[in-house]
């Protein structure tokens, strides 16, 4: 007699959480997640060294407070290719959102939509392009393109892109192929709900990372920025950015936007902490173009920091995904709804007023 297969039980939740620090969800989804997926959103290459740094590289900068500025209620509102956002957060790009939860990106597209910001949708998510825009939120949305070796699934993706309203094509350049994530081998991870927009191209479902990434390009160069922008007319940020030495060279590929990230310490153990970096890449982008900065956010100083070393505004990763699980679309509300009071309180204290006001504060 055959087996029969149980099928994947994600989340259900529809409400708001509670939330005393963001990192403490991690906690109360590993005792509720199937182990293989929570070490797929946990997890991170190798030794986990890079994953770890992210965190403490906030420590490495203070914030020196200012007093007797007149303040009384901060203002966390700024303007960011030309949308107005309520917050300087927007959604980090997450690959295969239906493991958290059934409503997978419609949800987080609904949270963030409710929060006054950006959805970035993954090329490699559980729901497809037009059914995470359809999704009633009317909010921005960027869309993640992981390029295919085959030139017709990359127009493919662009053309949905394109004509749901994205704003933006966010290309990740740092992942050709996986990280050496351990907890995944371990678990003898596989996803078990079909990747929505890979339909025809093989699913997803069933397989492991390093099959669905067997697919990618991996000869990705500056050419791609340029064919992306003409094909779309949209502006091109790429993402993974690590190095100073990689700005010029983009930016003259034709670049709108940096996106600085170590994939939340998932693809190269042994690289710089994200944050680490920043300050140098801002140096040199030097105000041309817009810089998103991500991997490690769990705090609103930690936001602060960011913003006081260039970032334009930050991306929020695997809290974001843990409020959904937790709590659906209201769950991801509550995810930024929290950073969001932890920052107010920063910059109340620290004697900024507004964003501008951050972004011209000097770390000590
Ligand atoms: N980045 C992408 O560009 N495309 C993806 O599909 C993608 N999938 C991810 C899936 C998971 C489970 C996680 C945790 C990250 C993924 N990332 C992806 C990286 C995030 O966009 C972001 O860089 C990272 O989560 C930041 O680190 P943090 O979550 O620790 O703050």
């Amino acid at each position: 007699m055959g087996v029969t297969k149980l099928a994947y039980q994600a989340s259900q939740e529809e409400h708001s959480i509670e939330i005393t620090n963001v990192q403490a969800l991690e906690g109360l989804v590993k005792a509720r997640m199937e182990k293989g997926a929570f070490g797929y959103i946990a997890g991170g290459a190798e030794d986990e060294w890079t994953l770890r740094e992210n965190g403490v590289a906030f420590d490495h900068k203070h914030i020196a407070p200012r007093v007797l500025k007149n303040i009384e209620k901060p203002d966390l509102s700024t303007t960011f290719m030309g949308i107005d956002l309520k917050i300087p957060m927007i959604a980090a790009p997450i690959a295969a959102q239906g493991l958290a939860h059934e409503q997978g990106e419609i949800d987080t597209a609904k949270g963030v939509a409710a929060v006054g910001s950006i959805m970035s949708l993954s090329t490699y998510s559980n729901k497809t392009i037009s059914e995470t825009c359809d999704g009633g939120t009317g909010g921005p949305q960027f869309f993640q393109l992981y390029m295919s070796k085959d030139e017709k699934f990359n127009r493919f993706l662009l053309d949905q892109a394109k004509k749901v309203g994205m704003k933006a094509i966010i290309l990740t350049a740092d992942s050709t192929l996986g990280g050496n994530r351990e907890a995944d081998s371990i678990n003898h991870f596989t996803f078990p709900i079909p990747m929505a927009n890979l339909a025809e191209y093989g699913e997803g479902e069933g397989q492991g990372i390093a099959a669905i990434y067997a697919n990618a390009k991996q000869t990705l160069s500056l050419e791609d920025i340029k064919t992306i922008s003409d094909y779309t007319d949209l502006p091109v940020f790429v993402k993974g950015i690590q190095s100073p030495l990689d700005i010029d060279d983009i930016i003259e590929a034709g670049a709108k936007g940096v996106w600085v990230s170590n994939h939340g310490g998932r693809q190269l153990d042994g690289g710089p902490a994200s944050f680490d970096v920043l300050e140098s890449i801002a140096k040199k982008v030097n105000k041309r173009v817009p810089i998103v900065f991500d991997s490690g956010i769990r705090r609103g100083s930690h936001i602060f920091k960011a913003l006081a070393s260039g970032a334009d505004v930050v991306a929020i990763g695997r809290p974001m995904v843990y409020g959904l699980h937790l709590g659906g679309a209201q769950g991801v509300q509550s995810v930024f709804e929290h950073l969001s009071k932890e920052l107010t309180i920063d910059m109340q204290l620290a004697g900024t007023k507004t964003v501008d006001d951050i972004k011209k504060t000097e770390l000590i």
